[in-house]
């Protein structure tokens, strides 16, 4: 109850801020896309993960006026870095929320950011809880141009059939598969055949949590399109990114 209303108050005093995780080209490394990751700095100096607050702000509903702030600062930053794509987390409690959608719509448009590189990283959580709602609002946001990522592949369920009914344009594998494939032949297994099956529905794969060159290797051989991981970034700054993307132009 504590940790609530400090979010709140969190928000108004703009404690928040957002970290960026660029993805990179499997073949050629260059910078294709950035993850927008959120940070919370408390007047205090306290710094909290958002592991530990986001499923706080889902259950009190205020992960509602801190998606669309998220939102709307990553845009905006984001329309300095060319035509890099730019990610950005939703979690159940905003994709079950009727007006995120058309809060949406309205960020797109005051902003003119370009819908078509814009991505929303959904798990599989989002989807099964109300999936009639959630593929209602997933069918609106891509009327927009905007695509849907399914995050954390790998640790969950994820059925073939869940797969085929929501069409996500792209797959992201989760870093303790990436983890384990370089470690046992079952899970190797798994890793390929994954990559192999979101290939085949048309969609785009991006490996999680690299931090190797051997994991990094393993990816791209299997056919990974974009990777992301420690091996080439940490997440950092929007003044950091500017800078790197300054320099790769
Ligand atoms: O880098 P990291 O520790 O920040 O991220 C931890 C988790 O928090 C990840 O699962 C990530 O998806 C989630 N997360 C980070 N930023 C956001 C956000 O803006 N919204 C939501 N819903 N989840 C986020
Ligand atoms: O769940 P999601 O994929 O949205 O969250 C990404 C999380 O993974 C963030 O907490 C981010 O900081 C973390 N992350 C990104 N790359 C790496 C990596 O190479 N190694 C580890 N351990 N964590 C990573
Ligand atoms: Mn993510
Ligand atoms: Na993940």
């Amino acid at each position: 109850r504590e940790l609530e209303g400090d979010l709140r108050i969190g928000l108004t005093e703009g404690e928040f801020d957002i970290a960026y995780q660029p993805l990179v080209d499997a073949n050629c490394g260059s910078i294709v896309a950035v993850e927008a990751l959120l940070r919370w700095e408390r007047q205090d100096g306290k710094k909290i993960g958002p592991n530990e607050f986001i499923p706080v702000a889902e259950e009190s509903g205020i992960i509602n006026p801190i998606g669309l702030w998220v939102l709307r600062k990553a845009v905006c930053d984001a329309l300095r870095w060319g035509n890099v794509t730019l990610s950005v987390n939703i979690s159940a409690a905003q994709l079950r929320n009727p007006e995120f959608p058309i809060k949406l719509g309205e960020i797109l448009e005051e902003t003119g950011y370009p819908p078509h590189q814009l991505e929303l990283e959904v798990t599989e959580t989002c989807l099964v809880l109300d999936p009639v709602v959630a593929e209602r609002s997933l069918d609106v946001i891509r009327g927009f141009g905007v695509r849907i990522s399914l995050d954390d592949f790998g640790t969950g369920y994820a059925s073939i059939g869940f797969l085929r009914q929501f069409r996500f344009e792209k797959l992201k594998l989760d870093r303790s598969l990436v983890v384990q494939a370089g470690e046992d032949d079952g899970s190797r297994a798994m890793m390929l055949s994954s990559i192999a099956l979101a290939r085949a529905l048309k969609m785009d794969v991006t490996a999680e949590g690299v931090e190797t060159t051997e994991q990094a290797d393993m990816v791209r051989l299997a056919g990974a399109d974009q990777i992301q991981g420690w091996l080439y970034y940490k997440a950092m700054p929007a003044e950091e990114i500017d800078a790197l993307i300054t320099k790769q132009d």
